[in-house]
Parts: structure tokens; C-alpha cells; sequence
């Protein structure tokens, strides 16, 4: 099995009951995500070693956390539990067609205990890809320094790195952003990137722009998600397109990190460019149909008979 390492925050999800304004909203039901941890689950699901690096609350919401975790088959075993920081909290909106609003409360998030120094060479052991989110780096802006020390290693071990910027601007500036992800571009192998995301980074999403960007950038891949449009690769100078599955959405937040999960997979298995663009379009389409941010993610067999429309009958 390939191995894969990621780190970042998790929370507790406190998701509508019904759909609507937040403030109309009386009913929750308690689950767990995060940017990251997340994309973790998806590589579970699809039978990939993962790790997931982290720190929470010495709380009932940690434990939460890493019960689930634990039992999704991510690798726990550098993830500590930190008093003084409690576990992070994010109240979700979603209103009728599915799309979602989030509202947190992770001004203490226990991520922030983690430093640099923190990251040491065995947690690379036996692992083939390092994926990191722009969501890790608006959380704190020392945080690029633990980013970049996890991409010097995974350079210097010639590891892959892929990165989700994952713009989440109720957390920092877009001008704050760019100035960090232009650090860390020139470490990334794999971009994956939403189209609007993009646009917001580099102020253009004409193709050419796209491939000056990667090039200035030696991104070798830059994987460019449009939702309901679809998704779209450039490599070796070269654009392949696919468009997306069509599916009624219940909830997209976590779609994005459902794709990358997907798109990953297909790296690693050697997957054609076309095949890992309709692998990641299929897992992302997939994540939409639940409620929650991870509940929806596929489990690896799930996903070809869905690229097929095959009907599974169980009885
Ligand atoms: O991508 C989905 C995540 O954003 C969600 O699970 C939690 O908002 C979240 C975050 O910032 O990680």
C-alpha cells in the first residue's frame, strides 16, 4: 500500500438539521471535520496508508476526534492531546441546493502547540506523498515554518508534495495568503486548486495565465477543480479536461478534499492523466450526496461502479 502524510486541525462539525440561515437553525447533528483530516479519511477509503499529524483538545471533543479517526484507519500515532487549547468547534449553514457556510470557533485551535521542531525525519518513514492545505497555514502565520520544514524534508527525501491552497478568508486575508503560498509554490509538485481560488492567488484563469504560472512555478501538475463543470489537469505542457458527474448535491463542503483524495490515488497507482481526473471527479461527486463533511467519501470499491453507472443491487 502507498503511504501518505498529512497534517492540519480537525473540529468538531455541528451540521444543520435543517436547512436555512444559522440563525434560524435549532438542531444539530455533532460530527467531525477538517480540511485535512478529511482528505486523510478519503485515502483511508480508498486503501492508502495515511497519517495524519495533529494535536487536540485533552477533551471530550478530541477524544471524539480521535475515536473517529482511529476507527476511519488513519494513523494516529503523532497526534497528541494538549491541554489549555480546546478542540475546535465549526457550526455549518447549508442552505437548499446544497451549498454550504461555515462558522467557526478555533481562535485556540490546539494545532498552535505544534512547532517546527515538532516535525522530525522518521515521520516520513514508508511514505510516497506529503499533502498539505492552504487551511494549516490561515490558522497561524508561524505555521509556514512548520509547512516548509515538512516540504525540505519531503524534497530532500524526494518525495512528492502536493497542496490544496484551500482559501479560507474568515480566517486570514487574501493579501496574507498570497504572500504565503508564493513561499511555498515553488516546493509543490501537485497544485490542486479550485478555478475561483485560483483566480482569487494569481488575478487570472485564462489558460495561459494558468500554464505561465505553473511554469514559473515548476508545478508539474496543476490540477484546476470547477465543481459542476468538472476538473482539469495541465502537465508536460499539455491540458486534459473532464467534465463532472452529475449528481444532486445535499452538501458539498468536504467535495474538495474528497477530489484531491481521489486525484491522489490515481497519482500514486499510476492512474493516466484522464483516468485520475474522472477518479477525483467521481470521489468529489460522490462526497456531495451525505450530509456531513466526510460521511460521503467513497470507499475505494464504490467509486468504479459509480464512473460506470453500474447498479449495485444489495439485498
Ligand atoms: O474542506 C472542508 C473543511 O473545510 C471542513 O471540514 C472544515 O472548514 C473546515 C476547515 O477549515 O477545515
Amino acid at each position: 500500500k502507498y503511504g501518505v502524510l498529512t497534517l492540519g486541525d480537525a473540529m468538531i462539525t455541528l451540521n444543520p438539521e435543517e436547512t436555512g440561515p444559522l440563525r434560524f437553525v435549532n438542531r444539530f447533528a455533532r460530527k467531525v471535520g477538517g480540511a485535512e483530516l478529511n482528505f486523510a479519511i478519503g485515502c483511508a477509503r480508498l486503501d492508502l496508508r495515511v497519517k495524519w499529524l495533529s494535536r487536540l483538545g485533552n477533551d471530550e471533543f478530541g477524544r471524539v476526534i480521535y475515536n473517529f479517526a482511529r476507527g476511519e484507519g488513519v494513523d494516529m500515532s503523532d497526534v497528541a492531546f494538549v491541554s489549555g487549547y480546546p478542540t475546535s468547534l465549526n457550526f455549518k449553514e447549508i442552505r437548499e441546493d446544497g451549498s454550504g457556510k461555515t462558522f467557526y470557533y478555533r481562535h485556540q485551535s490546539p494545532i498552535l502547540t505544534l512547532s517546527p521542531e515538532d516535525i522530525t525525519d522518521k515521520m516520513f518513514d514508508n511514505i510516497d506523498l506529503v499533502h498539505l492545505t492552504g487551511v494549516f497555514l490561515a490558522i497561524d502565520p508561524g505555521n509556514i515554518h512548520i509547512a516548509k520544514r515538512v516540504m525540505e524534508i519531503a524534497k530532500q527525501k524526494d518525495i512528492p508534495v502536493s497542496f490544496d491552497p484551500n482559501i479560507r478568508l474568515k480566517l486570514w486575508s487574501i493579501e496574507e495568503a498570497r504572500i504565503v503560498y508564493s513561499e511555498l509554490f515553488p516546493y509543490v509538485d501537485i497544485l490542486l486548486t479550485g478555478l475561483d481560488e485560483i483566480k482569487l492567488i494569481t488575478g487570472s484563469d485564462t489558460e495561459e495565465s494558468l500554464e505561465e504560472f505553473a511554469k514559473v512555478n515548476r508545478i508539474e501538475q496543476l490540477v484546476i477543480k470547477d465543481g459542476e463543470h468538472g476538473s482539469k489537469l495541465y502537465a508536460k505542457d499539455e491540458w486534459h479536461r473532464k467534465k463532472a458527474f452529475p449528481v444532486t448535491p445535499v452538501d458539498t463542503v468536504g467535495a474538495g478534499d474528497g477530489y484531491d483524495a481521489g486525484y491522489i490515488y490515481g497519482y500514486l497507482h499510476g492512474l493516466s492523466a484522464d483516468e485520475r481526473l474522472t477518479f477525483a471527479n467521481a470521489v468529489g461527486a460522490i462526497v456531495t450526496t451525505v450530509s456531513g463533511d466526510n460521511e460521503g467519501l467513497p470507499y475505494l470499491d464504490d467509486v468504479l461502479p459509480f464512473i460506470h453507472n453500474e447498479v449495485v443491487i444489495e439485498r
